[in-house]
């Protein structure tokens, strides 16, 4: 039997993905699991050039339909190159964001018909869906004073204002009730607490994947 996951972690700004990435990147070490991480938008050389384009604070502003493509045509790239190598090798791939953000973000956040989304973002995937999608949940505010706290400079999108991020946080809440393979965690925890809970998680969800490897 395969071992290979796809697992995202997902969430507002600020919301400790990229920490929790690294923790369970530890983990996974520890375990002799074999795994990539990468990050959405981005993860490929494409990907990086469209996350470049996306983030930048233009003059002109982008069409919400603009970033909605240019999202999902790093999505393209992201799948073909990076997650269905990776899973074809038995591997474990740890994304920091996928398309639940997408619907969150551009759904949500900008208004765009969910259907539409959900038919392009099909036609960029191919219909590959992740395992297990991890949401850390928590006021757009406190996602907003921790990036404060931790004195990056605010790109495009985290812009947008508080408003706008309540609205995606909203999303993530109604998309993680519908979605099956949806689990909402509480990142108001600490770093340690929240690691803890999601290592607890994946074990129960995939425990012939999640386990010490022999010889590790
Ligand atoms: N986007 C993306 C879309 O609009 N549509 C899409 O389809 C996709 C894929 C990507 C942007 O693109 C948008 C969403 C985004 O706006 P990004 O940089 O990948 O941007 O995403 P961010 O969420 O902005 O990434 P961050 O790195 O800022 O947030 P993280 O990864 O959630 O948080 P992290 O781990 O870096 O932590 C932030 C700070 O909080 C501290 C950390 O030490 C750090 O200082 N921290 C905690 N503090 C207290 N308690 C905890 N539990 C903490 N965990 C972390």
């Amino acid at each position: 039997m395969s071992v290979a996951r796809f697992i995202v972690l997902e969430g507002v700004e600020g919301a400790g993905k990229t920490t929790q990435i690294r923790l369970l990147s530890s983990w996974l070490d520890a375990l002799g699991v074999e795994y990539v991480t990468a990050r959405e938008p981005g993860g490929t050389e494409v990907g990086e050039a469209i996350r470049g384009l996306l983030l930048a604070h233009r003059e002109e502003g982008v069409p919400d339909e603009a970033e909605l493509l240019l999202m999902l045509a790093a999505r393209a790239a992201f799948v073909r190159r990076v997650v269905r190598p990776a899973l074809e090798a038995g591997r474990v791939v740890l994304a920091d964001r996928f398309d639940l953000s997408t619907f969150a973000y551009q759904g949500y956040g900008r208004g765009l018909d969910l259907d539409a989304v959900a038919r392009m973002n099909a036609f960029a995937t191919g219909g590959l869906r992740p395992d297990a999608e991890l949401v850390l949940d928590l006021p757009a505010s406190a996602g907003a004073a921790r990036q404060a706290q931790e004195g990056s400079e605010a790109d495009r999108i985290e812009n947008e204002g508080t408003g706008f991020l309540e609205r995606v946080r909203e999303g993530y809440r109604e998309l993680a009730a519908e979605r099956a393979d949806a689990h909402l965690i509480d990142a108001l925890d600490t770093p340690e607490g929240v690691q803890r809970r999601l290592r607890e998680l994946l074990s129960g969800l995939f425990p012939e994947t999640f386990a010490v490897r022999e010889g590790s």
